[in-house]
């Protein structure tokens, strides 16, 4: 079978969802950087694997794949059944939704090309990055902590183990840190993602763990 490929950037958060997802289902693979921050992700090269100039990108069973959570449902059809998504339709509906209102709603907003955008429109450089961040971030999670009182809340977002949901939560939550937002409004959130940072398949997929040297 073909070498898997992953063309990612250690501190991407959609990356880290797919490091985390290979990592659950054992799938061996080789890691390509692309540095996002010396604009490795608008060259041809790495726009001839996404035209839309992000990653992560995947090449595997002969095809480029890219879209983090489209990727991480194939690799639990094709490696797995693993439970990336709940078997029961309500299930999947909630998990889906969790994983969306982070994957579709916060994310997008914080990302490079948006925030330097803002940054020059503003002409405020690092002080409106951080109450960008500070914001969309801290609101985003703030629906997401009362999207989890919920009963099917479990250990992890949904029941008692590890789904795409979490895959998303726990890198927003690694970015959260990193701009400074005050997590300790949000219990749900740091307890569900204290117990997932504990399991190896995270552990490995750690930006300080796959930062190149
Ligand atoms: N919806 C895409 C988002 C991919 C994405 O936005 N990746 C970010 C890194 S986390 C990126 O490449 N940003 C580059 C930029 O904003 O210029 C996915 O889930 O794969």
């Amino acid at each position: 079978m073909d070498e898997i490929v992953l063309y990612d950037y250690w501190r991407s958060s959609a990356s880290y969802r797919v490091r985390i997802a290979l990592n659950s289902l054992g799938v061996a693979h080789r890691r390509v950087p692309v540095n996002l921050l010396e604009g490795a992700h608008k060259a041809p090269e790495h726009l001839d694997r996404n035209p839309q100039g992000l990653v992560p990108a995947l090449r595997i069973d002969g095809l480029m794949m890219t879209q983090s959570l489209s990727i991480i449902e194939y690799l639990d059809e094709t490696r797995g059944p693993a439970g990336f998504l709940p078997a029961d339709p309500p299930g999947r509906q909630r998990v889906r939704a969790l994983a969306q209102a982070i994957a579709m709603d916060i994310h997008p907003v914080c990302n490079l090309g948006v925030v330097g955008h803002v940054m020059e429109l503003t002409g405020r450089g690092e002080a409106a990055r951080a109450e960008w961040m500070v914001k969309f971030i801290g609101e985003g999670l703030s629906a997401v902590e009362r999207m989890l009182e919920d009963p099917r809340t479990g250990t992890f977002c949904h029941g008692e183990g590890p789904s795409i949901a979490d895959f998303c939560l726990v890198p927003q939550v690694y970015n959260a840190d990193r701009w400074g937002v005050d997590m300790a409004r949000f219990s749900r959130i740091r307890s569900i993602a204290a117990v997932c940072e504990a399991l190896p398949a995270f552990q490995a997929a750690h930006p300080e763990r796959v930062k190149p040297q």
